[in-house]
């Protein structure tokens, strides 16, 4: 016993002179290292086309104390695969994130504060038709523009849809929720396999919302398809009326830039959801509050 003991405190001690002999590697000077500098001055990102990633160049250039600092380009599994690993290790990691989200059911997360306002407060995901659609197919229209739920909705079935897929989740949904869909196609006559295009983005959020549309539009008799694409592509193909309708502009930050530049050839129907958010987010262990506390690279 002992022995063992003996054994094991050696090999303590020599672990440790071992990593003090290493110097400049991770574990001994990350002690010294600031949190900006451990971060090496990067904050993690999604996918180049998100409109949470032009918000972030644009934060890099308005904060005077994120001078040297980057975004990295990922994808959203690539940033949640680190924020995770991270978590694990109680390591230091700043994020692109947004609700409604999992993450921040599955982890102790805070956003940033960001007294510049770049990522703006609250948002609304918005509901959009090409021009016509009226015209075209008036049911449809109509109960697009009654179409209406909470952020709750909206992650009941994200939540269901990490064990089934969106197809069984937004069915369900729309099973337990009788109430709010007979708001959005009450008096309305069904029609007869009538087809519409609904535009999305690569997000679970949207796949909630146009999972839940096309169920709530086939039980009307309408033959849907979604077709997730890039924000910027989504505006162009309602604008060009490549596309029926989608439920998924973030404004009026978000997806603000690209709405201006294509609102005046498209129908904004407004709010589908109100009580959305975008922002820099990090674990609540990082003693930071704001994107005003990080340090410029020296
Ligand atoms: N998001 C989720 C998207 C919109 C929905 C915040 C990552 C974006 O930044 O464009």
């Amino acid at each position: 016993m002992s022995k063992f003991k003996s054994i094991s405190l050696t090999l303590g001690l020599s672990t440790t002179l071992l990593l003090a002999a290493c110097g400049g590697e991770e574990t001994s000077s990350n002690e010294t290292k600031s949190m900006s500098e451990q971060l090496d001055y990067t904050i993690t990102g999604i996918e180049p086309g998100a409109g949470i990633m032009q918000l972030t160049e644009l934060t890099l250039e308005e904060y005077e104390n994120l001078d040297g600092w980057k975004v990295s380009e990922s994808s959203t599994a690539g940033m949640l695969t680190m924020l995770d690993k991270a978590y694990k290790n109680e390591e230091p990691i700043i994020v692109t994130g947004w609700n409604p989200h999992w993450k921040f059911a599955s982890y102790d997360l805070k956003y940033l504060e960001d007294p510049k306002g770049t990522y703006g407060e609250i948002e609304n995901i918005n509901t959009i038709t090409r021009k016509g659609l009226k015209e075209d197919m008036p049911i449809a229209y109509e109960i697009l523009d009654r179409f209406y739920w909470d952020p709750e909705d909206m992650e009941t079935v994200m939540f269901d849809a990490q064990t089934v897929s969106f197809e069984e989740a937004a069915a369900k949904w729309v099973e337990d929720n009788q109430d709010k869909v007979a708001q959005w196609t009450e008096g309305l006559d069904k029609v007869n396999g009538q087809s519409i295009e609904l535009i999305s983005t690569p997000w679970e959020t949207e796949d909630a919302s146009a999972h839940v549309m096309k169920v709530v539009l086939e039980q009307h008799g309408f033959d849907v398809k979604i077709t997730p694409v890039d924000p910027i592509i989504m505006f162009q193909a309602i604008a060009n009326g490549e596309g029926d309708a989608s439920l998924a502009p973030w404004l009026p930050v978000t997806h603000g830039s690209f709405y201006e530049q294509y609102k005046d050839d498209l129908v904004d129907l407004g709010e589908n959801l109100v009580g959305a958010k975008v922002g820099l987010v990090v674990p609540t262990y990082m003693e930071v509050d704001s994107i005003e506390d990080l340090e410029p690279k020296k």
